[in-house]
């Protein structure tokens, strides 16, 4: 159960929470990360209170090392100058250069830009490679734009990101509407401004020029195996299955290829407007037509197969959280499942939750779901495969090398496995009762905090 701050016994932590949480009261998504990661730390924060204390590690690690904010410029078709505003939070770079995503969504805020970048922490971690938390992005809504739009927008966003990435300083990738289009013409202007190829800049690269096969796949593929690893450990087989994926993007997509691979049957995916309900399981070469190719709307799902269901949403849980099935994929956005649509799916008999989005379920269905012994893979460990695989392709650029689908593929599992082992030991060491999100929080936590404490204070 995620701890509420009320029920902590840590001074210590609750000092920290209440005082970052004052500091940044405008920033609610950055609030609700930071609560649900450090009140499911406290067992290591009582251990350990006075080293923590002496070094003000908890007041360093809530703070960004980097927050940039930019102006960025571009004109439309028709001639007219749009101004949106860029950011890149450089979270935490103990563990390696700052790594993650750029969000491109008229949504995006410094909030949403902060609580991404502190859960990319803890994610990065994780997987064992040596990368550290970042995040980025813009307001910009891609949505209804021309290639060309798309294009200059790209570049004139590169003309001030480049001053703060390398290689070795900080690796940006993709996240909601940014996928191997906007990285190519990123990468492209970054290439023009620096006159120099340093492929390792950027990942989600096409494989013309430096991507990794695998990289694609890999978010929805990694959600799959952790999954298959969850239920394992608790003698369910994935097989036979029924699934329900929300989004339709690049986590969604691969997250019901990997499923449909494993035997489970994908009822329904969605996008904001609405879900599609196929009883005879989804056909996700449609899928792939409609929104890869031709970037198009679920609801076209229909015109192709006619006996399926197309559900608009129409109240505040969205229509594909009415449905029922045994495995919930989040794979949207951030607080998709409230505590009420928590509620329903519970009662429609959901066997386990597995978090490809990033926040996708507020910290009251978080709670919701372990009290009533629903498996829950939370995001920062279960959506890993993403980054995990974007840190073998700079491994891969610095190499000037190549691998097999295969070979990324299998390291990508081997990572998966590995960060449920570091799950469920966490879990079982502080006798937590199958809750692998403190599992994951605290196992992140203590590599984060040995790293930092043995760089000083910086
Ligand atoms: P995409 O842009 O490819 O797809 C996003 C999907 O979510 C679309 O189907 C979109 O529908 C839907 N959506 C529904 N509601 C919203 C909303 N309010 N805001 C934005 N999107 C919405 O993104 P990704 O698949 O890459 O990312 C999905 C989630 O997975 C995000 O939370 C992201 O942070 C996370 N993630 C992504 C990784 C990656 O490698 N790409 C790695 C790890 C996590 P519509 O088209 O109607 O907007
Ligand atoms: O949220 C995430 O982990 C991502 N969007 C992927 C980040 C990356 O650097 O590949």
């Amino acid at each position: 159960m995620i701890t509420s701050e009320r029920g902590l016994k840590s001074e210590y932590l609750k000092k920290v929470i209440e005082e970052t949480s004052a500091k940044n009261c405008y920033e609610k998504e950055f609030i609700q990360a930071l609560k649900e990661v450090l009140s499911s730390i406290e067992p290591v924060i009582i251990q350990n209170e006075e080293k923590y204390k002496s070094v003000a590690l908890l007041e360093r690690l809530v703070e960004p090392e980097r927050t940039i904010s930019f102006r960025v410029p571009w004109m439309d078709d028709n001639g007219n100058i749009q101004v949106n505003r860029g950011y890149r939070v450089q979270f935490n770079g103990s563990i390696g250069p700052y790594k993650g995503g750029l969000r491109f969504h008229p949504s995006v805020n410094q909030s949403i830009m902060k609580f991404l970048g502190f859960e990319q922490i803890f994610k990065n971690a994780l997987t064992g490679r040596p990368i550290g938390g970042g995040k980025g992005g813009s307001d910009f809504d891609p949505k209804g734009k021309s290639d060309m739009e798309i294009m200059r927008f790209c570049q004139s966003f590169m003309n001030e990101l480049q001053r703060h990435i390398g290689h070795d300083i900080d690796v940006p990738a993709g996240d909601i509407g940014v996928g191997g289009r906007e990285i190519g013409y990123l990468f492209g202007q970054y290439r023009k401004i620096k006159n120099c190829y340093e492929a390792g800049v950027l990942t989600g690269k096409g494989l013309e020029y430096g991507g990794s096969l695998a990289r694609k796949e890999a978010t929805g593929y990694g959600l799959m195996y952790f999954m298959r690893e969850m239920l394992k450990a608790n003698n369910i087989n994935l097989q036979g299955k029924t699934a329900i994926i929300s989004g339709s993007g690049n986590v969604a997509i691969y997250a019901c290829e990997k499923a449909q691979q494993l035997g489970v049957k994908v009822i329904a995916m969605s996008d904001s407007s609405g879900c599609i309900l196929d009883e005879n399981g989804i056909d996700i070469s449609l899928i792939k037509e409609i929104k890869e190719v031709r970037r198009g709307r679920i609801y076209e799902y229909k015109n192709s197969v006619p006996s399926s269901i197309y559900l608009e949403n129409n109240s505040d849980i969205p229509s594909i959280f009415t449905l029922k099935a045994d495995i919930i994929l989040p794979c949207a956005t951030q607080n998709d499942i409230d505590i009420e649509a928590a509620k329903l799916l519970v009662q429609n008999g959901a066997l386990a939750v597995g978090e490809g989005a990033n926040m996708p379920c507020t910290n009251e269905a978080v709670s919701y779901f372990l009290e009533h012994n629903v498996l829950l893979a939370p995001g920062k460990a279960a959506n890993a495969g993403g980054v995990a695989t974007s840190a073998l392709e700079m491994s891969q650029n610095s190499m000037r090398d190549a691998w097999t689908f295969d070979e990324v593929d299998k390291k990508l599992e081997n990572i998966m496995v590995n960060i449920f082992r570091q799950c469920k030991e966490a879990d079982e060491e502080y006798g937590l009762g199958n809750n692998y999100v403190a599992g994951a929080n605290i196992s992140a936590f203590k590599k984060i905090a040995n790293a930092m404490i043995a760089q000083g204070i910086i």
